[in-house]
């Protein structure tokens, strides 16, 4: 359990002045963070909330996260790939070439773009984070896709018209090549090197084959892009709904999406616990969030005051706001299951209103706590508010404090 390792702060109802433990939940937040890529975190038990949407975007087809949160947006007819930070907000968009049609992050940390070049064709591009052009890394008539094996040491490229796969050392020497006709276009590699591939418009069954082109299995799923979990388990997006399939092609899980149509890609970010799925028409189409574990929100104790300094012994009230944000609007809080305090479970709010407290034109969330109510001792250096939202999302949000009066 990620909040296991919370320890609460010394309250000062009813207890002396001693040493806090306060400072070892900093070090209990970093190691959630660290530690949550398992089958319990995406596995059949624990189905993903919806978060939010955004777009609109012209054709996606790819959809890629790099180390740090960061999402690459291809877009197919604008001819485009956005990069939005882990908040949501873009980050920058650049031109790759025309049709961008598919993207990875490689184990180089360049993002990997199946797009046309001019004088090249359709070609696999590398480019740095920020968009600069780094090389081409091979060219074949209509690519279409690109994944790559666990080991960081084999790329697999699809040739989607001519339906097949081609495997290549990282260097760049071609060491395979094989048939996975008709139009291939989704690809992924499980952590024992097999791998999986879709057919264009769920015209076939997906295909299993081992790191050399034998074809090992096949199932009945229809499926635009692929991802495989760290949990072993195989995420398809497609048309209306996401699924999550054991890599022998039985279904553990179906989510229809809200006002979603043409599903076609996906991809995880197991560490922050987001899954990503995206639209494929060629016009209004949206990117869509999921999530399981609580959605980080931002809050600021004492608004617009720094430090924020609190005194345990207080009769007064705290005020702590929830922040709207590019991924977050503070005004979907369900106020009733607000508590905020020494780790987040002690307070609920004795007052709340909703006001524009940066002068952002996007209303934030102002709530006030009883002190000692909060639990938040002498040495205290932080404090955690969670709740969810009217929707039923988690919610988790931290910020310092500095404690006075404690003599
Ligand atoms: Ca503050
Ligand atoms: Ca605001």
């Amino acid at each position: 359990m990620p909040y296991a390792h919370y320890e609460t702060c010394e309250s000062t109802l009813g207890r002396g002045v001693k040493r806090s433990h306060c400072p070892k939940i900093l070090l209990a937040m970093a190691v959630f963070i660290a530690s949550t890529s398992s089958r319990q975190a995406w596995g059949a038990d624990s189905p993903i909330v919806f978060e939010r949407s955004f777009g609109p975007f012209s054709g996606v087809r790819g959809l890629a996260v790099d180390a740090t949160g960061n999402l690459y947006v291809p877009d197919v007819l604008q001819s485009t790939i956005s990069k939005f930070g882990p908040d949501g907000a873009l980050v920058t968009t650049w031109v790759p070439g025309q049709s961008p049609y598919f993207l990875a992050v490689g184990p180089d940390s360049a993002i990997w773009v199946a797009v046309i070049q001019n004088g090249l064709g359709w070609s696999l591009a590398r480019f740095a984070p920020q968009g600069d052009f780094l090389s081409t890394f091979a060219s074949f008539d209509n690519i279409h896709n690109v994944a790559f094996d666990p080991t960081g040491n084999y790329v697999y490229i699809v040739n989607h018209y001519f339906g097949r796969i081609h495997k290549f050392r990282i260097d760049g020497t071609q060491i395979a090549s094989w048939d996975a006709s008709p139009f291939p276009v989704g690809i992924a590699v499980d952590r024992g090197g097999r791998v999986y591939v879709s057919l264009d418009r769920g015209s076939g069954p997906l295909k299993v084959f081992n790191p050399d082109g034998v074809l090992l299995d096949s199932f009945g799923i229809s499926a635009g892009q692929l991802t495989i979990g760290n949990d072993g388990s195989l995420y398809t997006a497609w048309l209306d709904r996401i699924r999550d399939y054991t890599t022998s092609g039985q279904l553990l899980w179906e989510m229809p999406v809200p006002d979603a149509h043409n599903l076609f890609a996906i991809t995880l970010d197991e560490p922050r616990q987001k899954l990503y799925a995206a639209e494929y028409s060629g016009a209004d189409d949206k990117v869509y969030v999921f999530s399981n574990g609580p959605t980080s929100v931002t809050i600021d104790i004492k608004p617009g005051a720094f430090p924020n300094s609190i005194q345990p012994k207080s009769k007064g009230v705290i005020p702590v706001a929830i922040m709207t944000t590019a991924a977050f609007d503070a005004t979907s809080v369900d106020i009733a299951t607000v508590r905020f305090g020494a780790t987040g479970t002690e307070a609920a709010p004795v007052q709340s209103s909703p006001t524009d407290l940066d002068g952002d034109g996007k209303t934030d969330l102002i709530l006030h706590f009883a002190t000692e109510s909060t639990g938040i001792g002498c040495g205290c250096i932080t404090a955690s508010l969670t709740g969810k939202t009217l929707g039923g999302q988690k919610l988790r949000g931290a910020d310092s404090v500095s404690t006075v009066g404690c003599k």
